[in-house]
This record gives C-alpha cells, sequence and structure tokens, in this order.
C-alpha cells in the first residue's frame, strides 16, 4: 500500500505484466483530505464520467455528501485504478456554485424562478412553435454526457413525438467519425475491439491518439504491457511528441492534415510487400481491387513529401504492422478532427482487414469514443441516427421503430438522414430554427469559430433553453436555463467505448431543486402531451430503470442487444459488454468473430456514403456492392486540406487536450489539485521556430487565424515545427487577466468532414507574434505533451500534499 502525488505521477505505480497474462489490480482511493476509509457511511456504485474509458468505481459518502472514491477491483476494465481526473474530480459536484434553481430571462437578465414557470415557458413556447411552424422549428442539442435512460428518452420525444429531425449530439464533435467509420466499414456501428486486446497485441498503433492523457488507465494498461515480458511494439502518429510518442517504437509525426497520405502510404507498403491474409480478403471483404489501386502510387516517398515524414520511418512502421501477429489499432480525434476524417479512419480499419486482424484476442480496432456516454447518444438515437442503429434510409427499419414506439412510421422523420448540428446552427442562424434546447453541452466555447456562434446563439427570435449543472457559458445566453442533477446524484447506465455497459448509482441528493436529466425531459413530455397512436402517454415510463426496460425492447434484435441485462445483473460485479441476450448471456468480448459481420443489406444501419462527398449511396447500389454482407474495404485518395499555410498565416494550427483539464473545465475547472496542474491556457511551439525567432518560454504571444485572435503564453515543447497547439479546454476570458480572448475556437473554422460531419479542430493555418517578454514560464504542466524541450527549464508539475492518492496493489493487506 503506497501513497502517490497523481498529479505528479498521472499513471501511478506499474504493475507489469506479459503478453497473454492477467492485468493485476490495483485500487486506487482518494477521499477527502482528513479521512480514512473508516470514515466512510457507504460506497455507492458507479464508473468514471470525465472520458470513455468507463472505468468502475465506487463513490464514497458521507453524512449525504461525496467525499470520495474508490476503483473496483473487479472490473474488467480498470481492475482498480483510476485517473487523476477521476480521482480528484468528484469534488466539482460539491461546488457551491452549482445551479440550484431554474432561472429565467426578464428584462434581459437570468433570474431564478420555480419549475413550474420554466417548465411552462420551455413547453408553452414548443407548443406555440409546433402550431406555427411545425416540428422543423424545434432542435435538440444534446451530449455524449447524461445517461442511456436520457437519451432514449429524448430521441423518443423528439423523433417519435414532436417528430423532428433535428436532433443531434456534441457527439457531432467527438465520435461521429469512429460511427461513420465503422458504418464505412461494417455498415453498422459497434466496436470491433476489446480492452482486453492490450494483454494480447504484439503491436499496437494509435493514430492521432494521445491516449496517456485521455485515457489514462488504459494507457497504465498498455505501460504495463511494456514493463513487463514480451512488450509489444507501438506505432504513434501525432504531431506532437506526447507520452504516447515518448514510449512509441516508431513516431510518424505528420504535418496536420495529412492523415490519410499517411495510412495510404502504410497501406502501400503493406501490399507491395506481400504482407496481406489473401484468404481473409478473399472470404470476408469486398472492394480490394480498388483499394489496391487507389494506393498503387502512395509509396513512401511520395507520403514522405506530402506529410513532412522520413520515407524510412513509414517503411519501419509499415514493416512492424506488416508483421504484426497481433494487431491493436485505435483512432482518435488527431483524425477525426480533420478534413478527410472518415476516409483515414477507414484505411485503419482497412489495416486490420486485409490483415486478417479482427475478431481474434490481440487483433481490434478501436474507433474510439472521447464522452463518457457517447456511445449510448448514438445507440439511443440521440443523435444524428435512429434507435438501435435503424437504418433511416430502410423502410423497414423505420417501421419496425415506430412499432416499438406505438407511432405511426410517417411519424418519425426519415426523409433524409437527421441534422447534423453544424447544419442546425445554419437553420439557427437562418431563423428556421426557432427554438433550441441544449443539454449536457457548451457550445460556446466548445464549437468553431466562437464569434459566429455566440451570435447566433444570442438573437432575440431564438428561445434557447440550457440544461446544465454551472451557469455556463451557454447557459448565460439562455432563455430559461434548468439546473441539473448530474453523476452520483441520480441513476442510470452508461456504455464505454469497448461495449462494456456500467450501472451508476445514485449516491446522494442533488443540491437545491435540481433535478435528474431524465425526469426533466419526462416532465417536458407531459407537458407537451405526447401521446402514442392509442392515445396513451408515448413516454410509458417514469424512472430510470423503466427507461432501461424500454431500451431494452427497442435494442431487442439489432446488434446493440441489451435485452439480457437488467440492473440487478449489473449491480455488484463487473461491468458487462453488449450484446447481452440469450445467445450471449455474460456479454460479448469481442464481435466479428470468424469474420461474420452485420452488414447484410436487410440489417446494416447503414448504406455508406461517397468518402470524398459524403453522399449516401442507396439501398441498390449497396446491395450490388455488398450482397452477402462482408466487411467493405474502402478507397480514398488524398487531398490536401481546406486552409493550407500562406505567407500570412505560415504556420498550421491544432487544438486538443491536456491530461487535468476535460473539456470547456466546467468540472476541472473547479477543482483545486487539477486546476492547478494546469491553471491557464498557453501555445506549444516548437524550439526549431522560437531559437529562430528569439523567443523565450512563458513569453505572451498573440496567435491570429482568418477568425480571431487570442492570446497565450509560449510553451517550447517538442511539436513538430511550424506547428501551433493551443487547448480548447479555456473559456473566453481571463478574468484575472483583463480583456483578451484565450479559447482555441475563437480561432478555429466552419468546416466539416463530408462524411461524417464532424468539424475541423485540427487544423488551421495561423499566424503568431509576440506581444511581450515572459516573467517566467507558461501555466502548461511538464508531465505531458506540453512537456518542455529543454529538460529542466521549467519546475516539475506536482500535485504536493493535496493529491497523495492510495494505491493497494494485488496482494497487499488491505488498511483498515
Ligand atoms: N484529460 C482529458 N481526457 C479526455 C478529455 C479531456 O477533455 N481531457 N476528453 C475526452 C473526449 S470527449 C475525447 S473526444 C477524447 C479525445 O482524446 P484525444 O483524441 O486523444 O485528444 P486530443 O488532444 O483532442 O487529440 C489527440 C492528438 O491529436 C493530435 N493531432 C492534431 N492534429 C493532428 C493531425 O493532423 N494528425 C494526427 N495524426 N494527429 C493530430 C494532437 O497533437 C493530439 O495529441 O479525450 C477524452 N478524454
Ligand atoms: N478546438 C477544439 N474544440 C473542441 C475539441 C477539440 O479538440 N478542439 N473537441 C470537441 C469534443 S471531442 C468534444 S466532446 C466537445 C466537448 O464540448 P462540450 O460538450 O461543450 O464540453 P463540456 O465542458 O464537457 O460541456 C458539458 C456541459 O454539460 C454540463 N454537465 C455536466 N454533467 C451534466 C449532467 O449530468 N447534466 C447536464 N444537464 N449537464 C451536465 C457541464 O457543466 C458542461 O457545461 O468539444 C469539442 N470542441
Ligand atoms: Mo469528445
Amino acid at each position: 500500500m503506497g501513497s502517490v502525488d497523481r498529479i505528479a505521477e498521472p499513471w501511478g505505480t506499474r504493475t507489469p505484466y506479459g503478453s497473454g497474462g492477467e492485468w493485476p489490480v490495483r485500487v486506487d482511493t482518494r477521499l477527502d483530505d482528513g479521512l480514512g476509509e473508516a470514515d466512510v457511511d457507504r460506497w455507492v456504485q458507479s464508473a468514471t464520467i470525465l472520458h470513455s474509458n468507463g472505468d468502475g468505481l465506487d463513490i464514497a459518502v458521507k453524512a449525504g455528501r461525496i467525499v470520495g472514491v474508490r476503483g473496483r477491483a473487479v472490473d474488467r476494465v480498470n481492475r482498480g485504478r483510476l485517473g487523476p481526473k477521476d480521482l480528484f474530480g468528484y469534488q466539482a459536484n460539491n461546488s457551491p456554485d452549482r445551479l440550484t434553481t431554474p432561472l429565467i430571462r426578464r428584462d434581459g437578465e437570468l433570474v431564478e424562478t420555480d419549475w413550474e414557470t420554466a417548465m411552462t415557458a420551455v413547453a408553452g413556447r414548443t407548443k406555440e412553435l409546433l402550431a406555427e411552424r411545425g416540428p422543423s422549428a424545434v432542435g435538440f442539442y444534446t451530449t455524449g454526457q447524461l445517461f442511456l435512460e436520457e437519451y432514449y428518452t429524448l430521441a423518443l420525444i423528439g423523433h417519435g413525438g414532436i417528430g423532428t429531425n433535428h436532433m443531434d449530439g456534441n457527439t457531432r464533435l467527438c465520435t461521429a467519425t469512429a460511427a461513420e467509420a465503422l458504418k464505412e466499414s461494417f455498415a453498422s456501428d459497434g466496436q470491433p475491439g476489446s480492452y482486453t486486446d492490450i494483454d494480447h497485441a504484439d503491436v499496437i498503433a494509435l493514430y492521432g491518439h494521445n491516449m496517456a492523457e485521455t485515457q489514462t488507465v488504459l494507457w497504465t494498461r498498455i505501460l504495463d504491457r511494456l514493463a513487463g515480458p514480451n512488450p509489444p511494439q507501438v506505432i504513434c502518429v501525432d504531431p506532437r511528441r506526447t507520452p504516447v510518442a515518448a514510449a512509441a517504437t516508431v513516431h510518424l509525426a505528420p504535418k496536420p492534415g495529412t492523415n490519410l497520405a499517411l495510412v495510404n502510404a502504410l497501406l502501400h507498403e503493406i501490399i507491395a510487400n506481400d504482407l496481406i491474409d489473401r484468404d481473409y480478403i478473399d472470404r470476408h471483404t469486398v472492394g480490394y481491387d480498388e483499394l489496391e489501386k487507389q494506393v498503387a502510387d502512395c509509396d513512401p516517398d511520395w507520403a514522405a513529401a506530402v506529410c513532412d515524414v522520413p520515407a524510412g520511418d513509414i517503411r519501419d512502421a509499415a514493416r512492424i504492422l506488416g508483421q504484426a501477429e497481433r494487431l491493436l489499432s485505435t483512432v482518435l480525434q488527431g483524425f477525426y478532427q480533420s478534413h478527410q476524417a472518415t476516409a483515414a479512419s477507414v484505411q485503419v480499419n482497412n489495416i486490420n482487414l486485409v490483415r486478417g486482424m479482427l475478431g481474434k484476442p490481440g487483433c481490434g480496432i478501436l474507433q474510439m469514443n472521447g464522452q463518457p456516454t457517447a456511445q449510448n447518444t448514438r445507440e439511443c438515437g440521440a443523435d444524428g441516427d435512429l434507435p438501435g442503429f435503424r437504418n433511416w434510409a430502410n423502410d423497414q427499419h423505420v417501421s419496425d421503430l415506430a412499432k416499438v414506439w406505438n407511432v405511426e412510421p410517417a411519424q418519425i422523420p426519415h426523409y433524409s438522414e437527421p441534422t447534423h448540428l453544424m447544419q442546425m446552427m445554419r437553420y439557427v442562424e437562418d431563423g428556421s430554427i426557432r427554438f433550441l434546447y441544449v443539454s449536457g453541452t457548451n457550445p460556446a466555447v466548445s464549437l468553431p469559430e466562437l464569434g459566429r456562434i455566440r451570435e447566433i446563439l444570442s438573437q432575440e427570435r431564438l428561445f434557447l433553453v440550457v440544461q446544465d449543472i454551472f451557469l455556463s457559458e451557454t447557459a448565460q445566453l439562455a432563455d430559461v436555463v434548468l439546473p441539473a442533477a448530474t453523476w452520483g446524484e441520480k441513476t442510470g447506465t452508461f456504455t464505454n467505448a469497448d461495449r462494456t455497459v456500467h450501472l451508476s448509482d445514485k449516491a446522494v441528493d442533488p443540491p437545491g431543486q435540481a433535478r435528474a436529466d431524465l425526469d426533466i425531459f419526462i416532465d417536458y413530455a407531459r407537458r407537451l402531451d405526447l401521446k402514442d397512436k392509442d392515445g396513451q402517454p408515448l413516454v410509458k415510463w417514469t424512472d430510470a430503470e423503466g427507461a432501461f426496460e424500454g431500451w431494452k425492447r427497442c435494442s431487442a434484435g439489432r446488434p446493440c442487444d441489451y435485452t439480457g441485462l437488467t440492473y440487478e445483473k449489473l449491480r455488484g460485479g463487473s461491468g458487462i459488454q453488449w450484446p447481452c441476450n440469450d445467445e450471449h448471456p455474460d456479454g460479448t468480448e469481442r464481435i466479428y468473430l470468424d469474420g461474420e459481420f452485420w452488414s447484410s443489406p436487410s440489417y446494416c444501419e447503414s448504406y455508406g456514403k461517397d468518402l470524398l462527398t459524403g453522399a449516401p449511396l442507396d439501398p441498390v447500389e449497396y446491395k450490388a456492392m455488398n450482397p452477402s454482407g462482408k466487411a467493405v474495404l474502402k478507397a480514398a485518395e488524398y487531398l490536401p486540406p481546406h486552409e493550407p499555410p500562406t505567407p500570412e498565416y505560415p504556420y498550421l494550427l491544432i487544438t486538443g487536450r491536456t491530461l487535468y483539464h476535460f473539456h470547456t473545465r466546467t468540472k476541472t475547472g473547479r477543482v483545486p489539485q487539477l486546476q492547478s496542474a494546469a491553471p491557464d491556457v498557453w501555445v506549444e511551439m516548437s524550439a526549431l521556430d522560437t531559437e529562430q525567432l528569439g523567443w523565450s518560454e512563458g513569453d505572451r504571444l498573440r496567435v491570429s487565424t482568418p477568425r480571431e485572435s487570442v492570446e497565450a503564453r509560449l510553451r517550447i515543447s517538442s511539436i513538430r515545427p511550424s506547428t501551433l497547439f493551443l487547448p480548447f479546454h479555456y473559456g473566453y476570458w481571463d478574468a484575472a487577466d483583463g480583456d483578451h480572448h484565450r479559447a482555441a475556437n475563437e480561432l478555429t473554422i466552419t468546416d466539416w468532414d463530408p462524411a461524417s460531419k464532424q468539424p475541423l479542430f485540427k487544423s488551421a493555418a495561423a499566424r503568431v507574434e509576440r506581444i511581450s517578454l515572459g516573467d517566467g514560464p507558461s501555466a502548461a504542466p511538464t508531465t505531458t505533451g506540453s512537456k518542455p524541450f529543454a529538460h529542466g527549464s521549467v519546475p516539475d508539475t506536482r500535485g504536493g500534499a493535496q493529491a497523495m492518492v492510495t494505491e493497494q496493489l494485488a496482494g497487499e493487506e488491505s488498511r483498515q
């Protein structure tokens, strides 16, 4: 049993293990200072909610208050471990500035009100607009951070009740490309990989994925493999020297926006050196000839020139991938938030497919999720999908859903794919959407081109409802603010990136009058008087378990089949992976065994799209291409980024995350250990660039794109030259420091991937100038991708006495 500063050591103590072995248990516990486990009244089962990993944990409760967390040793995902955000983040629940009453705008000001007044206004405006302008005047923008039960209820209200096609989640910014890449290759969402693939893999390739900082516990699993016998080789594709890059066998640092060229070259090499599995390709895929043709000219020398990566490194990486016996590939925002996002991510699927690396231990693909419950937004249809991975272009699927909901099929809009968020924002801008109900997301900081977004959301004619736990930047623009209960204060389930479903039980009461999102949605449906076709209430449940039972019926027979799960089954043990049904009562570790896919024309969720234009294939085209339901090898030609550098804007700006903060920091910014590890925005530049300019660590810089400028202090890091990195966590103003912009999204562009419609947060042309000399180092952490280039030039990031966490290794005595 040891005590570790988990700000200084985010991944904690190593527990090495070898290939095919079982990951040892290590239980991490953090309690409020001065408390021991004996002081805890009760432990309540849950899982982590500040990333998509789904680490099982128990919430410590004392005197009706959350006082700590402890990892669950039995859980398949984390075997007891927790990351820094989860160890300290629970304190945000107890913040004194939580929203505790509804607010309503009166004479331009938000003032406190009661639920009756607030909900009457919200439902009243909805009804007015439905009468005057019809369902297309009403839009919903939700999140990847509520619970399954809440999304399913919202999807039913929006698609089945109100009948609007305008419903999306912030998953559009997050995992739209993950879903689309899976739909393109396998014709259905559903994660092929399992986290246990890390236990078996001999090669792990991470594409645009800084797992060390964004799924810290999953990275710990890799670190433990790397510290054990027969460690895997690691390939990292990232323009920055992240902790993943530092641990990699080969680090490819491409010019931002050139991913597709790079991956096409990897495929070229694998094919040219005959490292493919012909038998697998012939039996289980379609499209190989086209792929071979597409990458025929993409040799490493060509890609080296496009991506500015040494050709020898590309060859080395391709050889390692091509000779792998058990290959695990992961993909995330470095690929998803780019201009050819889906096209590039699909090529990663293709690498595994042409090598026959699927459906066996160690052979997996993780088209990762980011948010804790993003998978459920997709499954339940609270984004641009229909519930249960049903195909909006297949009338049979729509009438099947109508049967589940007991409504007429025509009631469910399916004239086109549900409206994607960026298009919804356009409709708000042009005034065709007049009511926008935002839950669990902060678009005034997280959407691209914030100047435009602020204008859109502040319009007089828009009725903006914001359901949040804090008065976020977006809530400040609302007409009505609804105070929500959150994790620990409500019960529900959620599903992580490897299909593991966890139950999160209510541990304490919410503050003040805050109510669970589910209760608010049900109240809204009741006030709208939404009915099924027999005149019965459309929403037939009144609590979370009722909603879960309703969802189970909706999921029956679909890929994400939950029929074998119950709340009872999810209590006590580990999370369970879907599909879980009569056939697989204990869940399913790996899908796509023996080259069996969910891609037959009658069953599939999607017929796919043209990767370059996004035009959907029609059923006839799909049937002709893939009559017997194989995997689809889809090829795509590399095209240059949309906003290339110019003499005026000579740099490429990328944005992303740091280990210690979550998104717009509404939670982590209120947690002392996390906030002090990364208190303010910075900008990363290479030593080469800053040396030429004569700039030093901590200098105050202005970064500009054709949209706006922000100010940030310089961190000289190991990022590739001509590239700038800004974390996107920091909202509009630095109050302590006067009136300057600091949000990365002031700078980003209104543009998206044609297939997934995911916005482009990771490539903009930029210029940078120095405003003033620094008076010390920038506030960037030293433990992460923002590590200083010159060792020792900046004091190490530490948490100190307030950041100590207990780690108990397997076999150790538990302290009582
Ligand atoms: N600490 C922390 N963890 C989180 C979150 C958080 O806010 N903080 N958020 C969660 C969520 S919702 C998400 S979606 C995930 C995101 O997790 P990640 O995708 O791992 O995080 P990002 O920092 O957005 O981007 C990853 C990397 O992409 C690289 N990159 C930028 N441009 C390019 C490019 O053109 N090509 C390539 N190959 N790489 C590029 C960046 O240098 C960066 O290191 O994290 C989840 N976990
Ligand atoms: N430049 C740039 N921009 C990006 C990204 C990037 O890499 N670069 N990444 C994008 C990605 S991947 C993502 S996921 C988005 C994230 O963007 P957002 O979703 O806007 O970020 P969050 O700060 O997580 O906002 C969640 C909101 O929900 C509230 N909330 C938390 N729990 C609950 C709850 O239980 N109920 C309710 N009703 N509200 C709750 C929080 O207080 C917060 O205001 O940002 C995107 N924007
Ligand atoms: Mo995300």
